[in-house]
C-alpha cells in the first residue's frame, strides 16, 4: 500500500507539463467540442439540449454583482492569461491530481452555501454566500498567481479585501491566525474517498497576512462569478505566496491562537510550509524556484522575490529570513 501510494500526494512537478503536452490537451478538448457537431444525430442534439437547460438551472445567483470595478492600485507587468487557460488548467486535487479538472469540478453543488466564522471571535457566525457578496466591497483586481510548481498566470480576479472578512468576523484580540477550510463533499469531489489524503484541504495566515491590503478574498474571474474549477463561490488569493496557500471552496474561517497546520505541511512538511513566500532564492527541494514558466506566452522569467509584492508585504518578514521567508 505504502509503496502504492509512494509519492502519490506530491505535487506533479510542472516541468513534466510542458507547452506542447499543453497544447496536445486543448486539441483534445476542442476535438471533444466538435464531436456532437460531426456526429449530429438526433442522440447527440438531444444530449446538446440537455446540457444547455442544465447550464440555465444552474445560474449563478451572484451573477448580477460582476463586472466589479477595477481597483488600479494593483499593476501588472504583463499580459493578462487567457481566460480559457485560467479556466482550464487547474490544481483542485479534491478532483484529481491532473491540470485537466474542470469537468469534474463542474458537479459540485454551490448553491446553498453556508460560510462559518469561528473561534476566537466575538460571536459566531454563519453566513450565507448570498448574504455576504451583499455586504462586502466588491472590486477588481489583476494580480500575478505564481505556482510551487513554477509556472504562472496574471488573473483578474473579483472579490474584496480579506481585511474586510476579517472585520466582519470581529476577532478577539488573542486571535493570532485565521484558519481556512474548504468544502468536505466526497460524493462529487472523488479525491475526497481516498482517505490518506487529510481532507479538507486546509490552510491559514497570520491575522497581520490576512489583514494585508493584498490579501484578497476571490468571488470572481474575468468579471464573471468564480467558476467551479477555480474555487467558487469563495477563494484565498494571496499573491505573494505559492498558489498552493490560495485555498479554493471556502467553508470555514477560524479563528484561533494556534499556528494551522495545512493540507500540504501535513502531506510533505519538508516541501510545503506554512509561510510558502515566493523566493527565487530558495530552492524547492526538487527544483530550482529562480525562474518560471509564464502560462500562455510561452516564455520562462525571472521570479521575484515576494513574487513582485515585496512593496506590500515585506514589512511582515522583518527578521528572520529562515523562518518566515522560506517555505519550507
Ligand atoms: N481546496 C483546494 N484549494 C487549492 C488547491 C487544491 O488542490 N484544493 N490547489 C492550490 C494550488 S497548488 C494552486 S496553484 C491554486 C490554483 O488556483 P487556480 O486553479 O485558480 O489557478 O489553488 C490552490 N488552492
Ligand atoms: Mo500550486
Amino acid at each position: 500500500m505504502l509503496t502504492k501510494r509512494k509519492r502519490g500526494w506530491e505535487m506533479p512537478e510542472s516541468r513534466a507539463t510542458p507547452e506542447d503536452a499543453f497544447r496536445r490537451r486543448r486539441e483534445l478538448i476542442k476535438g471533444l467540442a466538435a464531436g456532437p457537431i460531426l456526429a449530429a444525430s438526433g442522440a447527440a442534439l438531444l444530449a446538446g439540449a440537455g446540457e444547455a437547460a442544465a447550464a440555465k438551472a444552474d445560474a449563478d445567483p451572484s451573477a448580477g454583482l460582476y463586472p466589479a470595478g477595477r481597483n488600479e492600485r494593483f499593476k501588472l507587468d504583463r499580459p493578462l492569461t487567457d481566460e480559457k487557460m485560467v479556466t482550464t488548467y487547474n490544481n483542485f486535487y479534491e478532483f484529481g491530481s491532473s491540470k485537466n479538472i474542470w469537468r469534474a469540478a463542474r458537479d459540485l453543488p454551490i448553491r446553498p452555501w453556508q460560510v462559518r466564522l469561528t473561534g476566537m471571535v466575538e460571536k459566531e457566525q454563519t453566513v450565507d454566500i448570498d448574504t455576504l457578496l451583499k455586504r462586502m466591497p466588491l472590486e477588481e483586481r489583476l494580480y500575478r498567481h505564481r505556482c510551487v510548481e513554477a509556472w504562472s498566470m496574471a488573473v483578474p480576479w473579483s472579490g474584496f479585501p480579506m481585511k474586510a472578512l476579517v472585520e466582519f468576523a470581529r476577532p478577539l484580540a488573542s486571535a493570532k491566525y485565521v484558519r481556512m477550510e474548504t468544502f468536505m463533499n466526497p460524493a462529487v469531489a472523488g479525491r475526497q474517498r481516498q482517505p490518506w489524503f487529510p481532507w479538507p484541504y486546509v490552510e491559514g495566515l497570520t491575522i497581520e497576512e490576512a489583514t494585508n491590503e493584498l490579501a484578497f478574498i476571490g468571488t470572481g474571474l474575468y468579471g464573471k462569478p468564480m467558476p467551479k474549477a477555480n474555487g467558487a463561490p469563495i477563494r484565498l488569493v494571496t499573491p505573494w505566496k505559492y498558489g498552493f496557500k490560495s485555498v479554493k471552496s471556502l467553508v470555514l474561517f477560524e479563528f484561533t491562537d494556534k499556528k494551522p497546520v495545512s493540507f500540504w505541511e501535513t502531506l510533505q512538511g519538508s516541501e510545503y510550509g506554512f509561510w510558502a513566500n515566493v523566493n527565487p532564492n530558495v530552492a524547492h527541494p526538487r527544483w530550482s524556484q529562480a525562474s518560471e514558466r509564464v502560462l500562455g506566452a510561452g516564455d520562462t522569467v525571472p521570479t521575484l522575490i515576494y513574487n513582485g509584492y515585496g512593496e506590500f508585504v515585506a514589512h511582515l518578514y522583518p527578521s528572520d529570513p529562515k523562518e518566515r521567508t522560506y517555505f519550507y
